[in-house]
Parts: C-alpha cells; sequence; structure tokens
C-alpha cells in the first residue's frame, strides 16, 4: 500500500540520517530536515482495507465561526460556540457512526476530542473536525492544530470580514497550501462587503490559488440571511466519493515521497563527491610537497649540527696535531633526534592541515569527520619523524660510506698488513741466499746498500697503504648527515602518506553513505508528479495551489 511505502520510506531515510550525522557527515539540521517530512497521512486514521470517509476540518482563528458552521452543518449543537467557550481547545469530529476511527494523531490529548456520531446519509463519506483556534494565545493550540494537518484532506480556510488580512493561520497556509485541498469562507457575511471578498480573493491569488473557491456565509444563529452556505456543503459531497479521495490520497503521498526524494539528495550534495575528494587529494599533494620541502630546508641546520658532532669521531691524518686544546673534552656526538622535530616545525604541520580542512570546507565537504583524524596526525609526526631519523642514522653509521669506499678502505686496511710481511719475507730470502753464497763463496756479504735499501721497501710497503687506509676511511660525519636526511625525509613522507590514507578513508565513508542514500532513493521510485490539477474535477482543480508555486 502507498501509505505503507512512504513509511518505509520515510523510515530509511531518517535512519540514514541518523547513521550521518553519528559519523559527523551530517549536521542535526540536516536530520530535521529529513525527519520533518510528513510521513502521516488522512488514511492512517482508519482501518486499512475499509472505504475511508474525506477528511475536512473548519480552520481559522478564535471566534470566525468555525464552531457554528459545524453545528449549522450537523443540524445542531456538536460543538461547543463561543457563547459557551470562547476559545476552544477542543477538537470536535463529526462522523458516520459507521466509520471505523482506528487511531487518533499520536500524542494527541484524547481528553481533548470529542466524537460526535450521526446517522445522516448525506454526510456519509465525509469526517468533520472542528479544529483548535489556531490563533489562540495558548500557543498548544498550535500544536494540536500541526498534530492534526497532516491527516487532513480538504480544509475550510474561515476567516471574518474583520480578520482575514493579518492571521497566524495565513503563515499557516503558506506553509502547508500545497499538501491540502482548500475552501475559502468569509463568516459573519452580514457584517462583510463585496470588495472584502475581492480582496480576499486577490491574496488568494497571491499565495497560488488560481480561481479560489471564496464562499461567504451568515452563521448567525437566530436567523441569517441567504449564504452560500448550501454551496459550502454541496461542494464537500461533491468531492467526497471514492475517486476523489484517492486522487487526494495519491497527490498527497506523492507530494511527500518527492519532498523525500528532494532532502536526501540535497543532504547527499552535503556529503561531499567523488570530484570534490579528488580536489582534496590533490591540493594536499601540492601544499604538502611545498611545506615538505621547507621543512627540510629549515630543519637543515639542525641536521647539520647534528652530523657535525661526529666529525670529532673522524681522525683525520694528523688528530693529534689538530687538537689545539688536548685536555679539553672531545664533545660527544649526540643522537638524540628529537629535538629535530621543534616548534617550528610543529606549527607548519598545524599550518598545513588547517589548510587542509579549510580547503575540506570549500570543496563542500563535512569537516567534523575529518578534523579529529587530523589532529592524530598533530600528535603522532614529532613520534614518526623521529622514529625514521634513528632508524636512519643507525643504519648509516653502522655502515658509513658507500659499498666501494668499504671495499678500498677494507683493502688498504689488508695491504698494510700484507705489503709489508711480503717485502719482509722478501728481504729474509735475500738475507738467506746471501748467507748461503757467502758460505759457498766466501766474498762480500749483503752489505750496507743491502740493509738501507731493504728498509726503505718495507717501510714503502706498509706506508703508502697504511696512509691510503687512513685517509680512505668513510666519514662518519658524512655518514650521520646522510642517515639524518634520510631520516628525515623519510618521516615527512609519513606524515604525507598518512594524511592522504585519512582523506581516502573518508572518501571510502562518503561513498558507502551516498551508495546507501542512492539504494534508498531507487527503491522508492521518485513519484510522478501529481496528476495535472485533477481535469476531471474542476472543483479540485481550484481547491489545489498549482504545483509550480508550491515548489517555493
Ligand atoms: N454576526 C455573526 N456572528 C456569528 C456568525 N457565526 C457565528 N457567530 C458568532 O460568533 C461567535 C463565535 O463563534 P464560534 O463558532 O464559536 O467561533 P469559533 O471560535 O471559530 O469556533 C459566536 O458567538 C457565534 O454565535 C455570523 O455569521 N455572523
Ligand atoms: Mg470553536
Amino acid at each position: 500500500m502507498a501509505t505503507d511505502q512512504l513509511r518505509r520510506f520515510y523510515q530509511q531515510a531518517s535512519a540514514w540520517a541518523e547513521e550521518a550525522r553519528q559519523s559527523g557527515w551530517l549536521s542535526e539540521t540536516d536530520v530535521e530536515r529529513i525527519k520533518s517530512v510528513e510521513a502521516r497521512t488522512p488514511t492512517e486514521l482508519f482501518e486499512s482495507g475499509t472505504q475511508r470517509p474525506l477528511v475536512v476540518a473548519f480552520f481559522g482563528g478564535t471566534g470566525v465561526g468555525k464552531s457554528s458552521l459545524l453545528n449549522r452543518l450537523a443540524g445542531q449543537a456538536v460543538a461547543r460556540t463561543g457563547v459557551e467557550r470562547p476559545t476552544s481547545r477542543e477538537v470536535t469530529i463529526y462522523v458516520h457512526k459507521s466509520v471505523q476511527i482506528q487511531k487518533l494523531p499520536e500524542e494527541f490529548p484524547v481528553d481533548k476530542v470529542k466524537i460526535a456520531l450521526h446517522q445522516e446519509q448525506n454526510n456519509h463519506d465525509i469526517l468533520w473536525i472542528d479544529m483548535p483556534d489556531i490563533d489562540s494565545i495558548d500557543t498548544s493550540n498550535k500544536q494540536l492544530v500541526l498534530e492534526w494537518l497532516p491527516h487532513i484532506d480538504v480544509l475550510i480556510y474561515v476567516v471574518s470580514p474583520e480578520r482575514y488580512r493579518d492571521d497566524r493561520g495565513w503563515r499557516l497556509l503558506l506553509e502547508h497550501g500545497h499538501r491540502h485541498a482548500w475552501l475559502f469562507v468569509i463568516n459573519q457575511w452580514d457584517k462583510g462587503q463585496e470588495s472584502q471578498r475581492e480582496d480576499f480573493t486577490r491574496l488568494l491569488n497571491e499565495a497560488g490559488f488560481k480561481h479560489p473557491i471564496v464562499l461567504c456565509t451568515d452563521s448567525r444563529e437566530k436567523e441569517h440571511a441567504p449564504d452560500d452556505f448550501e454551496k459550502l456543503a454541496q461542494t464537500i459531497r461533491s468531492l467526497a466519493n471514492e475517486h476523489t479521495i484517492q486522487q487526494l490520497e495519491t497527490r498527497g503521498i506523492s507530494l511527500r515521497m518527492q519532498e523525500l526524494h528532494n532532502t536526501l539528495t540535497q543532504a547527499t550534495e552535503k556529503i561531499g563527491s567523488d570530484e570534490s575528494f579528488a580536489a582534496l587529494q590533490q591540493h594536499w599533494q601540492v601544499i604538502w610537497d611545498t611545506t615538505a620541502a621547507e621543512l627540510e630546508q629549515g630543519l637543515a641546520w639542525k641536521i647539520d649540527n647534528m652530523a657535525e658532532s661526529f666529525a670529532s669521531r673522524d681522525t683525520g691524518l694528523l688528530p693529534r696535531f689538530k687538537k689545539s686544546a688536548p685536555e679539553q673534552p672531545a664533545s660527544k656526538p649526540t643522537t638524540d633526534t628529537e629535538t629535530i622535530w621543534d616548534n617550528w616545525a610543529q606549527t607548519r604541520l598545524n599550518d598545513v592541515l588547517d589548510n587542509l580542512i579549510v580547503e575540506a570546507d570549500a570543496q563542500a565537504i563535512p569537516t567534523a569527520p575529518l578534523r579529529p583524524k587530523l589532529s592524530e596526525i598533530r600528535k603522532n609526526a614529532k613520534g614518526w619523524t623521529d622514529n625514521h631519523l634513528q632508524t636512519s642514522l643507525r643504519s648509516a653509521l653502522l655502515k658509513p660510506g658507500t659499498a666501494l669506499q668499504r671495499f678500498i678502505y677494507h683493502s688498504t686496511g689488508v695491504l698494510a698488513t700484507i705489503l709489508p710481511l711480503a717485502a719482509l719475507s722478501w728481504v729474509g730470502y735475500r738475507v738467506l741466499v746471501g748467507y748461503y753464497q757467502s758460505a759457498a763463496a766466501p766474498g762480500q756479504y749483503l752489505g750496507i746498500n743491502f740493509t738501507t735499501h731493504s728498509l726503505l721497501l718495507v717501510v714503502t710497503a706498509w706506508l703508502i697503504p697504511w696512509l691510503a687506509h687512513r685517509k680512505l676511511k668513510p666519514s662518519l660525519q658524512k655518514a650521520a648527515l646522510r642517515g639524518l636526511q634520510t631520516g628525515l625525509s623519510d618521516g615527512l613522507a609519513e606524515i604525507g602518506q598518512q594524511t592522504r590514507k585519512i582523506t581516502e578513508e573518508l572518501h571510502q565513508q562518503q561513498q558507502k553513505l551516498h551508495r546507501k542514500n542512492e539504494q534508498i532513493s531507487q527503491q522508492y521510485a521518485e513519484p510522478e508528479p501529481p496528476a495535472p490539477q485533477s481535469s476531471d474535477n474542476k472543483t479540485l482543480a481550484r481547491m489545489l495551489i498549482a504545483e509550480s508555486t508550491s515548489d517555493k
């Protein structure tokens, strides 16, 4: 049944909005907008499966004559009129006894409803309601009216010649006009003038009723002048048939469904789109690249300083002579990388993350889900950077220099041992041979020249590789510098990466919400716009606000 479908649609849309609100994607107001779409219908008042009557209500300010009109219709005093009770909080229902009222509007105080049953065939298919005065000082009256409104097909807006202009009811008419069929009655016509009818009609034209039905009645109890009362009763009766009720019902439901579709669409526009997220991610790429470069530049001196503290470990060629004041303790190399990410760096990071939030806002992406996640980045940035600095510094110090450098360094070390040994072996061999030869054929034994050359040879064989070895030792300072630089850029890369991940996660959340929203919308197909002002019923057409104006 259409009413059930509307209910389900409403419930699913509300649940979706609630879920989106809980995760920060929609505001309280957005949810309220969806929830305020009317899901109640006249049909709900009656037992399902039975042919329901047309629900007609007298609507208007205090003392205009609503109760008098109902009594006149009923031919008896079913509703209390002003004589007994000037401002009525009471709702009087005048209905045929065969009609089964299933339930009254929710939250409606039952003791305020007076049901007058009748057996009159004339009003068999009409449920008449005399509504509370909408302009009473007691604002709860207006609330009562609002509770009833969604259950009403036709509203008979009753005014008096004195008070038809600044009526509170007028505002309700403008707000709820397109949801109902309206008939207008200027009661107390005994005090009225034709110009007032024209003026009132003109106001109604402006409110969207092209040819409003404006009837003038004189409902004084004792005697009254001939008036439009019969026409009023007749007009309502002409609508009280299955076909027209069905038409009104369908119109009401499709208006409500359309409104739900519209608010759902509006809500998805609030949560950003694929394009807005793509733009946000691109923006992040740009601003982070710039900021990361700035941070690397701004923190370079700190890294240089820290690397320099390793220079003392790099014993040069003539370390002792270099040290001008050897009694001063050599400055200990510091590996306290925590000091590198300082307040300045944190401020730069905070600025760039704020910039991201501003961009999200500019891209119409809600910032509520983004903010707490970015706070995590702000909190963790120092830790991440420090971690990378430590890891990278340690591994750099463990293996300073390039692989080739290290190979040559080791080779020269080995040579510094092997070459002098080889030279010594050769000298030893020559000594032995010389000794043997001088024993076999006595002559001059090796002599002073040999000694000098041998000594030179051994010393050279040792000194050259040793010097080279010392010279080629990879610099710890350079290694530290390289390690720290790599560490910093890794740290910055991680910050950039983590932030991007956040925007991606949010995009996924957004897509999920978006898909769910679409599913709901598709499940309850957008209804056709209500039939073009029911061409088969001219009277009804005059009672409805033209669609083009109701969209406002
Ligand atoms: N002069 C005049 N008085 C009327 C007319 N209709 C009702 N009244 C009186 O106006 C007062 C308020 O009427 P009531 O039906 O209670 O108005 P309600 O507050 O809109 O329900 C009562 O005293 C009625 O007798 C009318 O057409 N002309
Ligand atoms: Mg009344």
